[in-house]
């Protein structure tokens, strides 16, 4: 993969993920393929925020005067904001806002329906999409206006110590869905320039991409009180006092499938992993004229009871060339293919070829297909993430000399240094290399890279998107 932006960019169009060409910047269409992918990344979601979440659905639009009340947060996301200011040819009394993000739809609510200790905690999130009108370069599915796929989740609790604890149990769930999907990441605290726009602290996950770059691929925000005593949210606790109660939030989108996409991909197409693939096993009946009935019905009976075990299949039975099939089951990334044709009926076997590595196994019609199917997949998500974890752990170099650090993060890495986590002085190291600090990733001692004092963090740099 020579230049990773040009496939990116062609494999999203070849293998019908989107299509870009739609007359807005920043907006492109989900099409059925994608969408597939999409779906599939929603529903395992879904599942773990259900498990401690309830889901809920808020308007779209935030009047201003709701936007406006967090100065901190508002001037956050000051130049992003898309305003309503018409309603047909009448302009609106009162501009609104497209939401952003939705902490000023939810709160005013939160502060409605939070009366009592009795009504903590409170957690909830919505599926949406959202809109911000980026600045920087934007790029399908990594930087875009309209984030279609934007899961954000809301929590209120009676101390701050139990909103320490729920930023550590969203961080367990965000950890859970990239193992799902074998997609590596790093989680580091954000240096406190970098924070959402009115959060005590963020913690943040990044993935590398293979051009060298990390995409910030979730985020976890504990917001103290500062939201709940913007919007008047209090609850009366056990001895009848009223206090202000604490909260989190935390979000990701898009950015989630396009990073799955550019981690596993190769050079000829897209490598999915098994949990979102919209086809799992593609069946390439070889047919001859005189067999191709029993062929057929061979193909026919192993679809049923592969669906019947809940995979998802597709005969390919289309009149081309194996040859081509082939190459277009690659492109769509489809995980597992099985070649059945007349010798194989014969010898009541079929051929049984993986995406992720080529590999081509032989298997007796006599074994228990649907067991040895779901094992085969469980060992290609297991290679994906292997392979993939082994590429990012790789690529992270320790450094304690600054002057190297743009050759080493320029070539493809992350570099990890020791730093005194003063902003002063991580701002300085940023403009000197031209680089982005990440955050923190654990603490430390010894000396700062940049300033020599001494040191507080193994802090990660990288070139962000
Ligand atoms: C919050 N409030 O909003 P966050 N295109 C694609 N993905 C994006 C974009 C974009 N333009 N902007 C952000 N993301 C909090 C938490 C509710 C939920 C993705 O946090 O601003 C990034 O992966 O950090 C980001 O980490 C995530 O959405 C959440 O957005």
């Amino acid at each position: 993969m020579e230049n990773f932006s040009q496939w990116f960019h062609d494999i999203l169009e070849k293998a019908e993920i989107i299509d870009s060409r739609y007359p807005i910047k920043g907006m492109s269409v989900w099409l059925p393929k994608g969408f597939k992918i999409r779906k599939y990344f929603l529903e395992e979601l879904g599942k773990l925020m259900d498990q401690d979440h309830d889901e809920v659905l808020f308007p779209l639009l935030i009047p201003e005067n709701e936007l406006a009340k967090e100065a901190i947060h508002v001037k956050g996301f000051e130049e992003e904001v898309y305003w309503v200011t018409h309603g047909g040819v009448k302009e609106l009394n009162e501009k609104l806002a497209i939401r952003p993000t939705s902490e000023t739809a939810i709160y005013p609510m939160f502060s409605l329906w939070i009366r009592s200790h009795i009504d903590l905690p409170k957690k909830v999130y919505q599926s949406v999409n959202t809109m911000r009108y980026e600045t920087k370069h934007t790029r399908p599915l990594i930087r875009v206006r309209e984030i279609t796929t934007f899961t954000e989740s809301h929590t209120v609790h009676e101390t701050y110590e139990e909103a320490i604890k729920q930023v550590e149990n969203g961080i367990d769930i965000y950890k859970k869905i990239f193992n799902l999907l074998a997609i590596p990441y790093t989680i580091v605290s954000r240096p406190s320039w970098d924070k959402f726009p009115g959060a005590d602290y963020t913690f943040a996950f990044d993935s590398l991409i293979k051009d060298g770059k990390t995409l910030q691929i979730a985020t976890v925000h504990n917001l103290g009180d500062t939201f709940a005593k913007t919007f008047d949210i209090k609850y009366e606790d056990s001895n009848g006092n009223h206090k202000h109660p604490y909260q989190t939030c935390y979000g990701l989108s898009d950015r989630v499938i396009a990073s799955l996409i550019a981690i596993h991909g190769d050079d000829k197409g897209l490598v999915l992993p098994p949990l979102v693939a919209p086809v799992q096993i593609t069946i390439i009946p070889i047919i001859f004229k005189d067999k191709s009935d029993e062929v057929l019905s061979k193909a026919n009976e192993i679809k049923n009871t592969l669906e019947n075990a809940g995979f998802r299949v597709n005969i390919d039975d289309r009149g081309i060339r194996p040859g081509k099939k082939y190459h277009e089951n690659e492109l769509n990334g489809i995980p597992l293919r099985i070649d059945l044709g007349p010798r194989d009926l014969k010898n009541n076997k079929i051929d049984i070829i993986r995406r992720d590595t080529a590999e081509k196994k032989e298997f007796s019609l006599d074994g228990d297909i649907v067991e040895y199917i779901n094992n085969y997949l469980s060992e290609i998500t297991n290679n994906l993430k292997q392979k993939a974890w082994n590429y990012m752990n790789e690529h992270i170099i320790e450094l304690n000399d600054l002057s190297k650090i743009e050759e080493i993060v320029l070539n493809g890495n992350i570099a990890s240094v020791k730093w005194c986590g003063n902003d002063d002085c991580g701002k300085g190291i940023e403009e000197k290399t031209n680089l982005d600090i990440l955050g923190n990733l654990s603490e430390t001692n010894g000396e700062c890279i940049h300033c020599g004092k001494s040191a507080k963090y193994n802090c990660l740099i990288s070139k962000t998107y």
